[in-house]
């Protein structure tokens, strides 16, 4: 889905959330990052009952629409209907691409997560909208990650693939440019957020990939959700979900705020 995939392709900072690490609730942590600039929160959620989780989806679903941001759902297809949420996230092991996509519809955005370039080639040819890298640096968030596939991965996924990559593990401040000068479209993030609780972090995180690939400096303003705030789904609601588009091309519309002077960029 060629329209999904430019939608995170243009979206640089992309956290996912974690109960146990977060030092602040949930959704303060992911209200702070939002206002920080993340442009996409990952609700990943491996041990909560499903009706709470629906609760905390919608609230993120309400947060993230207020900021014009993306939010998927890991794993959950169900917690993302009801949540009206973008589009989730598959690993290797969970739903099928073809049936997520047959429950979700065309609108949804659908991220498969890929530990080698066949894997993504793979994801990449069945439709996906992005493909999640896995993991590039050792990590201690998630214990079956798997052997660090390093910097190597992500510039061989640079080269062969179409669709947007969104890299994962161990990404932090001091090697996130790194991972984004090797090819990768975003730069996901647990601890190096999750853990660091206030705005400025985000924001310093958000500058360097503004400055590592030229994306506008955050403002929330280009962006927009097409079903507005979020609403429990009803019985006279479409169960597909609307990802969020673009208001203009780049270069259309209001003028972008100036880049800042980037320490990354040779004159
Ligand atoms: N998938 C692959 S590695 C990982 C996930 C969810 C954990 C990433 O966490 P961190 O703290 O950013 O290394
Ligand atoms: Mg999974």
């Amino acid at each position: 889905m060629e329209r999904n995939s430019e939608t995170i392709k243009g979206c640089g900072l992309y956290i996912v959330t974690d109960r146990s690490l977060c030092r602040l609730p949930e959704e303060k942590m992911v209200a702070a990052a939002l206002k920080g600039g993340a442009k996409v929160v990952q609700y990943r959620e491996k041990d909560e009952a499903t009706r709470a989780m629906v609760a905390t989806a919608r609230k993120l679903r309400t947060l993230t629409t207020a900021h014009g941001a993306i939010l998927i759902i890991n794993d959950r297809i169900d917690v993302a209907l009801a949540a009206g949420a973008d589009g989730v996230h598959l690993g290797q092991d969970d739903m099928p691409y073809e049936a997520a996509r047959r429950i979700l519809g065309e609108e949804a955005i659908i991220g498969i997560t890929a530990h080698t370039v066949d894997e993504a080639l793979e994801a990449q040819q069945m439709g996906a909208d992005y493909v999640g890298l896995s993991p590039i640096f050792p990590t201690a968030t998630k214990r079956d990650a798997g052997p660090a596939a390093g910097i190597a991965f992500v510039e061989e996924a640079g080269k062969r693939l179409r669709i947007p990559k969104v890299a994962i593990g161990g990404i932090n401040e001091a090697n996130m440019g790194e991972v984004l000068s090797a090819g990768a479209d975003c730069v996901a993030m647990i601890s190096a957020v999750v853990a660091s609780e206030d705005t400025p972090t985000v924001s310093a995180l958000r500058r360097t990939i503004t400055c590592r690939t030229g994306l506008p400096p955050t403002s929330g303003s280009r962006w927009t959700n097409t079903r507005g705030s979020i609403p429990a789904p009803t019985t006279s609601q479409p169960t597909t979900m609307a990802p969020i588009r673009p208001l203009s091309a780049p270069g259309e519309g209001a003028p972008l705020p100036t880049t800042p002077i980037c320490p990354f960029r040779a004159p």
